[in-house]
């Protein structure tokens, strides 16, 4: 069965497919051809979610489902939060790291979480569902793997980051992993009733 992922973020989008390989077959935005940014303009997960499976649903008449994630670091209030894609202005990766380990410098509580909603668009009728998993933030980038904030986040119970460990530890840990796993016990649900 053929879904569409309504993202065009590349890092996402892999996890996303390797989660749902056995059930179903994933296209993304750009596999549908949209090459349009989708505005963003929520200040929350749930409101910037349903705003991108909206916009599918509408354009393209199509259901889908929609991630809108981010770090929230517990010394800065839960920032970068909803703003993390463009925390520093622009969706400069580098510069958002850079940036947040700078406004961390000199403070001990390095608390973090990743959390991830998804909106599930089906015939017309939308279902949240939400993951979380929580760590800490270290002071330098470290590892090549994974996107985003990965290099900067250790996830709680293990040593090294989510840009170190394998993409097939981090694809059974993390926020994206939680949230998609709801999502396919919903289908499977969905199918036998
Ligand atoms: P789409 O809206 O097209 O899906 P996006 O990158 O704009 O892509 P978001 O608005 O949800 O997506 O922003 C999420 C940002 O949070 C993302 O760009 C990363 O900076 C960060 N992020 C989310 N999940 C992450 C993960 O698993 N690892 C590292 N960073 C992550």
């Amino acid at each position: 069965k053929l879904i569409v992922f309504a993202s065009s973020n590349g890092g996402k989008t892999k996890e996303i497919k390797s989660l749902l390989e056995n059930e179903f077959q994933v296209v993304n935005l750009l596999d549908i051809g949209c090459t349009e940014e989708i505005p963003e303009t929520a200040d929350t997960f749930e409101g910037n979610a349903l705003q991108k499976s909206t916009y599918v649903l509408e354009n393209y008449q199509l259901d889908c489902f929609a991630d809108d994630s981010g770090l929230e670091v517990e010394a800065l209030n839960g920032e970068p939060g909803v703003y993390s894609a463009r925390f520093s202005g622009s969706r400069d990766n580098e510069k958002n790291i850079e940036l947040l380990l700078s406004k961390l410098n000199g403070i001990n509580n390095r608390k973090a979480q990743f959390r991830t909603v998804i909106s599930l668009l089906l015939d017309g009728k939308n279902y949240f569902f939400e993951g979380i998993v929580k760590g800490e933030i270290i002071p330098e980038k470290r590892g090549e793997g994974g996107f985003g904030y990965d290099p900067i986040f250790i996830p709680e119970g293990f040593n090294e980051t989510f840009a170190e460990l394998d993409a097939s530890i981090k694809n059974k840990i993390s926020h994206r992993a939680i949230a998609t796993k709801k999502m396919i016990e919903f289908l499977k649900q969905k199918e036998d009733s």
